[in-house]
């Protein structure tokens, strides 16, 4: 018989389901959780509490929670997990889901839900929370009891990982956190990704050979800067174009690297910049289609009779893919083109998105992560910054707005020794303009300019492009923004981060060095002209 002491000796051995899950998670590598909880999730908190190992970061809305978390998986090559309050709390998160399935991120939702022989009473917060996860998860499961929960939770870290990345949603009844479990279970080693088809890669070999205008289309894992510099030896050798999709989840440009072309996102831009083209061949990237069908104009944007050879998935090993396509062209001795370092003159006079762009083309710092989601003002960016220092750039993957200020405070958080610049538009800001909070409170070492334009004006355009002429007031004031006029100087005071509003390419040229050269928060009003 056990004596009352050794009774609480072996209870204080006793694990939890909710601690089986923590200790697991760290043990598969996860040690960042991105949090807003509820009461059915309190036995996660009080494990998150108890194991080391763990950051918990507070979002004040789940849109910032998961944008923060998608924003950490793209710098960091691993998932970060989120800690979300039922179907709702996961519902307020699923556009920044959204964005984060389209850039291929690793992330592990933690999903509350009630304790299973609750669930037939259907009290307030019941919803089918597998009915919300999975379209934006590639994985999903609900643990049946304690003594699962570990299993899933390593199961849920090896599937985050793909490949290619991609969300994995672990549903959590609060009765398997707070029974008794088996304890942690083992890591599970991520697949390998899967390496060259000799076949496509001959097939793309021949086009590039065939003296036909080739391009080679790519976005995913190629985009960083030693995947690039094989695919620039194959253009130095075959005299190919390279390009990347309009959105990627992260490409690494700048001075010293390969420079490549973005196809853009306005439809009669782009369809000029792939109309010569005979043979396009994807890397990683899907066939270029247009964000929107517009009367009278094609959704697919190459030309009719281009052949398309599809050399890679986003999932596959592009390095190995790309090192048996340069074997195949005999093309290592070719010298890539490396981009030169060129930073723009500063600009005088309106405070303009050109000013703005060659500012920011001066001054972005050596090795900055850039979050990217400045709509309008930030088309003509490319250009200005293409020469900078060597950066990262970020950006608005599934074209859910939004997620600008949390994923640059998630890359912030994977990245703690590198300046993160969000550059953001102050109709997106608004969705989500909570992560200033969190950046404040975690010492985020983020620049965030907001473009102050007042209005909604990709919209605006939008308007004329879709064929609806002569616009009234009340379709103006729905894409527009100055009644009242936001004063985000003081909304990034009311949660700590200290701001400027600027008015002039002279005052902007100033503010952004002096933001650059502080540590912690910044956010720069830009009033546009
Ligand atoms: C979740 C979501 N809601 C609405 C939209 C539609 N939308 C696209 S851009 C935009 C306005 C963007 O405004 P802002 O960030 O100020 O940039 P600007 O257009 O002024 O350059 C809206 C509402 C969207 N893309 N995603």
């Amino acid at each position: 018989m056990i004596g009352g002491s050794e009774l609480s000796a072996s209870r204080a051995n006793l694990m939890n389901g909710a601690e089986s899950l923590v200790r697991t998670l760290v043990a598969s590598g996860v040690d960042v959780c991105f949090t807003n909880p509820g009461t059915s999730e309190m036995h996660f908190v009080a494990a998150l509490d108890r194991v080391d190992g763990m950051r918990c970061v507070l979002g004040l809305f789940e849109g910032v929670v998961t944008g923060m978390a998608d924003g950490y998986g793209r710098m960091a090559d691993k998932p970060a997990s989120t800690l979300l309050h039922l179907g709702p709390g996961l519902g307020n998160g699923i556009a920044n889901l959204h964005n984060a399935k389209k850039a291929f991120t690793p992330i592990v939702n933690i999903v509350g839900e009630h304790a299973t022989y609750h669930i037939e009473y259907d009290a307030p917060l019941t919803a089918d929370i597998e009915g919300i996860a999975r379209p934006v998860s590639g994985w999903v499961k609900t643990s049946r009891s304690a003594r699962d929960v570990a299993a899933d939770g390593a199961a849920a870290v090896a599937a985050s990982m793909g490949p290619p990345g991609q969300i994995a949603t672990l549903i959590l009844p609060a009765n398997t956190a707070w029974d008794e479990s088996d304890g942690p279970a083992a890591a599970i080693a991520a697949a390998p990704l899967p390496g060259p088809d000799p076949d496509a890669v001959r097939e793309a070999a021949k086009a590039l050979t065939s003296g036909r205008e080739t391009l080679i289309h790519m976005s995913g894992r190629v985009l960083r800067a030693d995947t690039l510099e094989i695919a620039g030896k194959i253009a130095a050798k075959t005299g190919c174009r390279l390009s990347c999709q309009t959105s990627n989840g992260r490409w690494q440009r700048g001075a010293g690297r390969v420079a490549i072309e973005r196809i853009q996102y306005p439809v009669d831009i782009a369809l000029k910049q792939l109309a010569s083209v005979e043979h396009i061949v994807l890397l990683g990237a899907k066939v270029p289609v247009a964000f929107f069908a517009y009367p009278n104009k094609p959704s697919v944007l190459i030309p009719e009779g281009c052949a398309v050879h599809r050399l890679a998935d986003i999932g596959d090993d592009h390095h190995a893919v790309l090192s048996a396509l340069c074997d195949e062209l005999d093309a290592w001795s070719a010298r890539p083109a490396i981009q030169d370092s060129k930073r723009p003159e500063f600009a005088t006079g309106a405070l303009t998105p050109e000013a703005v762009a060659q500012a920011l083309g001066r001054l972005i710092p050596e090795n900055a992560i850039i979050a990217d989601e400045s709509v309008t003002a930030g088309r003509g960016f490319m250009p200005f910054t293409v020469g900078s220092a060597p950066h990262d750039w970020l950006a608005l993957t599934g074209g859910s707005i939004g997620l600008g200020l949390p994923y640059a405070t998630g890359a912030a958080i994977a990245c703690p020794d590198r300046k993160v610049i969000c550059t953001e538009g102050d109709g997106s800001g608004m969705y989500t303009l909570q992560a200033l909070w969190t950046q404040a409170r975690e010492g985020c070492n983020v620049v965030n300019i907001i473009f102050a334009n007042r209005s909604y004006a990709i919209l605006r355009h939008e308007l004329t492009n879709v064929g609806a002429e002569n616009p009234g007031r009340k379709a103006i004031d729905m894409l527009t923004l100055d009644r009242p006029e936001l004063d985000w100087v003081a909304l990034a005071k009311g949660m700590g981060v200290p701001g400027v509003r600027v008015d002039s390419a002279e005052t902007f040229n100033d503010a952004l060095a002096r933001a650059i050269a502080e540590p912690g928060p910044q956010l720069i009003e830009a009033w546009m002209a």
